[in-house]
């Protein structure tokens, strides 16, 4: 009895061990599941065209496009995949243009159509036997292809007569990771860094290498691993081991590492006196210090640098400007091709001016004054990743610089990791909007591809949400925010629509019906916050410091542009921010077409509307509500839409494993419950300034204003 007992419990914990890794597992793997091709059809006709693997070349790069090809093939196809002769017929040929026979390459004719990082996938015929053929110029552009071509299979499509020829339209993609030493990550959500520093250089974590593959599954070429508010020990021999051990691992899969440089390091590690970028012995410490790198890690990134702002040292503690210390940096990594990524994210507490003002007032001025190597790193709107921002006027005002975007996808304003939002959505709406730089059609797409200023140094960065959770971030639909900012900075025309459907099938299923429901939910979700947070153009309203919840009543913070009073001036004559002519004129930094229509409030686009203007309680919106009914029920309907996400959610459980299906069912209901605490706790707030009641339809709060000013959050994460 007792032995049938114990082997019963033994088999019950052996079932649940194995449930749990074949779920781990389904989280771990993001988007390569390689999910098993189940249309018998379908599996047949991939095994008809593809006999065998052609590896061609011996470097480390086409070596694992070779393994990822092999491995990929046989998870979805159910069979091994050996390595053939050309002559055998039905192989796919893998290999760089260097690497192939004239006979090969012909096929292929011309190689221009892509840069060094494309690839073409082309269904060829030697000797009149078929193949499928992919190829780049370089090594990157094969791996590249590879897992384009596995995208292919994972997505159901046909590989008949392909002929593919896909390259990206922006030199640095790349994920800036907020990682601090201690492995603490700023605005993190998904646990710590994924960085051990303790045990690197000698111990390379698997998750290293997976993190490599995901990232070039995706065409992410470059990782900042440190945080922008530094740390100066990174740059010491004792870390720059570490790092070293990092880009190792990080080079075949054509990454490229950086590092932020705390400006003030020369005297922090350096000894010296002073870090005054004209100083000659700060130039000469910094020119040592990226010889010292790049003896190291010759294919070295280069630095990602904070300066002179929120506190962070800079070139204006010695009285110099922002050009003065990039340029200092860039000279000192010029010599072996390094690049400097310099922020415009600096907003000061002795400027009274409009804070969305600040940056755009300090840095256009040194428009065409950067050395060619500096490229000057934007965030997506003027003030700071917020549920919605119009597009940075930066943007449209330095033709002779070369600017990069950088986006947010760590949800430090939109509900951490633990709301379902999908933001290619977001950043698609900012790559969208017309710059009028030079007339209708000249988008901020077109200035960082540098198509409008043919700038040959172009980039966009995504603050990363990536730790050491299970699942990498957090919430499993986080990962669709780093799948997606990938593609866009390949392709900053993707349609987001695009990317989710990719995105569900590689990462789920290919079913139509959990595809359809769930993708309009994902496109749908980012509205759903932007109505439950800051509607009409609100922002900035998030509770102190953590900025977790809603906090539109704090006041008493040292800096006034910290405080959410400052940004949605709630009076009893109205709400919003007046920056349009008879206000901050915040309007006239962007081209007088832009400026024109964001001036007045009969064409300021309404979900900008209190982000340009101070607007009376009684104002009558396009749907004829008033602007107090508005914003109740724009309040609600951002509620609905989350209840309507998890009535969509719930009826896909047949189409999902059971962990991630319960993950995210048990998120939603987090997140509906916390649309309903913005909703009551800013309608409460704002109802002071109003007096109005609520209008039909929208739900009677169930606690008073002081209850929600209660909430206090001490260890909310990432702060
Ligand atoms: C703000 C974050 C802060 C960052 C800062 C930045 O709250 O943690 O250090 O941006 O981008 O959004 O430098």
């Amino acid at each position: 009895m007792i032995t049938i007992k114990k082997t019963f419990f033994r088999s019950v914990l052996l079932f649940f061990a194995v449930c749990w890794s074949v779920s781990a597992q389904k989280d771990y793997k993001l988007w390569l599941q390689y999910n098993k091709v189940a249309n018998a059809d379908l599996a047949a006709s991939y095994l008809s065209t593809i006999q065998g693997i052609v590896s061609l070349g011996n470097s480390g790069t086409v070596k694992i496009a070779g393994a990822e090809l092999a491995s990929g093939l046989e998870e979805m196809l159910g069979k091994k995949f050996e390595n053939k002769a050309i002559t055998s017929g039905g192989t796919i040929i893998i290999g760089s243009k260097e690497s192939l026979s004239f006979e090969i390459r012909k096929e292929i004719g011309n190689f221009d159509l892509i840069n060094n990082e494309g690839f073409i996938i082309k269904s060829i015929s030697v000797k009149n036997k078929k193949h499928i053929l992919i190829t780049g110029k370089k090594d990157i552009g094969v791996l590249y292809g590879v897992y384009s071509f596995l995208r292919l299979i994972q997505t159901h499509q046909a590989i008949k007569n392909l002929n593919i020829a896909d390259a990206p339209k922006t030199n640095i993609r790349i994920l800036n990771h907020w990682d601090n030493l201690d492995r603490t990550v700023e605005r993190g959500y998904a646990g710590f860094s994924l960085w051990n520093w303790q045990k690197l250089p000698d111990f390379i974590d698997q998750r290293y290498i997976d993190y490599a593959r995901a990232n070039a599954s995706i065409g992410i070429n470059g990782t900042v691993l440190t945080n922008v508010n530094a740390n100066a020990l990174i740059l010491t021999p004792q870390y720059l081991e570490k790092v070293q051990a990092l880009a190792n691992v990080f080079r075949p899969y054509g990454i490229k590492v950086y590092l932020t440089a705390r400006f003030s390091a020369p005297i922090e590690i350096g000894g010296l006196k002073t870090a005054d970028p004209k100083d000659a012995d700060v130039a000469k410490w910094w020119q040592d210090k990226a010889k010292e790198i790049y003896k190291r890690i010759p294919d070295f990134g280069g630095f990602l640098v904070k300066a002179n702002s929120e506190g962070q040292p800079g070139p204006q503690n010695y009285g110099r400007d922002h050009v003065d210390g990039a340029n200092m940096l860039a000279d000192a990594v010029a010599p072996f091709g390094g690049v400097i990524m310099w922020r415009a994210f600096v907003y000061s507490e002795h400027d009274a001016n409009d804070r969305a003002k600040q940056a755009y007032a300090e840095f256009v001025p040194y428009d065409g004054k950067f050395r060619e190597n500096v490229i000057v790193q934007v965030k997506n709107g003027p003030i700071d990743f917020q549920p919605r921002e119009p597009f940075h006027p930066i943007f449209g005002a330095m033709p002779k610089t070369p600017l990069m975007m950088e986006f947010q996808i760590t949800q430090e304003y939109l509900g951490f990791s633990t709301h379902l939002v999908f933001l290619p959505k977001l950043f698609q709406e900012v790559l969208e909007s017309e710059t009028y730089q030079k007339g209708k059609g000249t988008t901020v797409a077109k200035v960082i591809d540098g198509t409008l200023t043919s700038s040959k140094l172009t980039g966009i960065a995504g603050v990363s949400n990536i730790g050491n959770d299970l699942n990498w971030t957090g919430h499993p639909f986080a990962q669709a925010n780093w799948y997606g900012f990938g593609r866009l900075a390949w392709n900053p025309y993707l349609d987001s629509e695009t990317i989710a459907d990719e995105w569900l099938r590689c990462t789920f299923s290919n079913d139509e019906n959990f595809i359809k429901p769930i993708k309009k939910m994902m496109i749908e979700s980012r509205e759903a916050v932007v109505n439950y947070m800051t509607p009409l153009g609100l922002h900035h309203i998030m509770d102190t410091g953590h900025h977790y919840g809603p906090g539109p009543w704090v006041s008493n913070l040292s800096r006034p542009e910290w405080n959410p009073v400052y940004y949605h001036k709630a009076d009893k004559n109205g709400i919003g921010f007046d920056r349009s002519k008879t206000g901050t004129n915040a309007t006239a930094q962007y081209a007088p077409e832009v400026a024109k229509i964001f001036d007045s409030m009969e064409t300021c686009p309404e979900s900008d509307l209190l982000w340009f203007h101070h607007v009376s309680w009684d104002y009558k919106l396009k749907n004829g509500q008033t602007l107090w009914n508005g914003l109740a029920l724009k309040y609600q309907e951002g509620v609905n839409q989350v209840k309507e996400m998890q009535n969509i959610w719930n009826k896909t459980q047949k189409y999902v494993d059971a962990d991630r299906f319960k993950e995210v069912q048990m998120l939603l209901e987090i997140q509906y419950k916390e649309a309903k605490w913005w909703r009551d706790a800013c309608l409460l707030y704002f109802q002071q300034y109003s007096g109005k009641e609520l209008p039909a339809g929208v739900e009677p709060p169930k606690e008073s204003l002081d209850y929600f000013k209660s909430l206090k959050f001490p260890f909310a994460p990432g702060n």
